[in-house]
C-alpha cells in the first residue's frame, strides 16, 4: 500500500512509504499454490470467436500489462489495440503472406516438426475474427519532440514482462489469447502508421473462445526440470 502521508528524499527524489500485508507462512503458501494452479489454466487458444469485448475491458488489459518492472522505469511500451475490421484485414493479408513463405520456404524441417504437435500453419483467421489485436511495441528510445533521443534499457525484457503481465490479466478477465510473431513483422510499423523509435514486438489476437475448442494435449514440465535450488 502507497501511504502519500509518509515521505522521505533519496538523491532529492521523493519516496513514498510502501507496505504489504504480511500474510502467516501457510497462507504465503495457499496464496501462491491458488495462483499457480490458476495460471496453470491458461492455454494458448487459437480459436477465437467474434463475439465483442468492450473497450472498457481492453483498457484495463492495458492497464495492468502497464505495471510491469522496466529499465530506469522508462516503461518503453506501446501496446496498439485495434478493433478496426479495416487494419484487422490489412494485417492478416501480410502476416499471411510472410507465414505462406515462413512455413512453405523459411522454416527448417526440423522446426516443422516441432511445430506438428501444436497443428498451426500459414492460416491466421484469428487475425481477423478476433474482436482485438493488441500490437505490443517496444520504444527502442524515446524521441523528444525537439529531436533528441533519450535512452531506454532493458528494453525486451521489460516489454516482455509487460507482455507476460498482460497475458494473465487476460487469463483473469475470462479471455483466451496467443502469442503471434509473424516473422518479419516490419509490415505492423506501416499499417499501424508508428513512429521511427517504435518496433513491434509481439501480437496478441484477444477475446473469447469458439464455443467448442481443442488445445494441444501437453504437460507442463515438472518443478524438478525447471528449477535448481541451492
Ligand atoms: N510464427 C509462426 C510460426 C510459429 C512458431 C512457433 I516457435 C510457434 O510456437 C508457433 C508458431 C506462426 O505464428 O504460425
Amino acid at each position: 500500500m502507497i501511504d502519500q502521508g509518509d515521505k522521505k528524499i533519496i538523491n532529492e527524489y521523493e519516496h513514498v512509504r510502501y507496505t504489504r500485508d504480511i500474510y502467516p507462512p501457510e497462507q504465503s503458501f495457499d496464496r501462491a499454490r491458488e495462483y499457480y494452479q490458476w495460471l496453470d489454466e491458461r492455454r494458448t487458444v487459437r480459436e477465437i470467436s467474434d463475439r465483442p469485448v468492450s473497450k472498457g475491458v481492453i483498457e484495463q488489459l492495458v492497464l495492468a500489462g502497464s505495471t510491469a518492472p522496466s529499465g530506469a522505469h522508462k516503461q518503453p511500451w506501446t501496446f496498439c489495440c485495434v478493433q478496426d475490421a479495416g487494419i484487422k484485414a490489412k494485417i492478416r493479408e501480410a502476416a499471411e503472406k510472410e507465414e505462406y513463405e515462413s512455413y512453405n520456404s523459411r522454416m527448417s524441417d526440423r522446426w516443422l516438426k516441432d511445430l506438428a504437435p501444436i497443428g498451426t500453419d500459414w492460416n491466421k483467421p484469428f487475425l481477423e475474427n478476433a474482436p482485438w489485436l493488441i500490437i505490443v511495441f517496444k520504444r527502442v528510445h524515446e524521441q523528444d519532440e525537439d529531436g533528441s533521443k533519450s535512452n531506454n534499457y532493458y528494453v525486451n525484457e521489460s516489454v516482455g514482462i509487460a507482455c507476460g503481465m498482460l497475458i494473465s490479466a487476460i487469463h483473469k478477465a475470462g479471455l483466451v489469447t496467443l502469442t503471434h510473431t509473424p516473422s518479419p513483422m516490419n509490415f505492423l510499423t506501416k499499417i499501424l502508421d508508428r513512429p521511427a523509435n517504435e518496433r513491434p514486438f509481439l501480437l496478441l489476437p484477444i477475446g473469447y473462445p469458439e464455443d467448442v475448442v481443442y488445445v494441444p494435449s501437453l504437460d507442463r514440465k515438472p518443478l524438478e526440470d525447471i528449477a535448481a535450488f541451492y
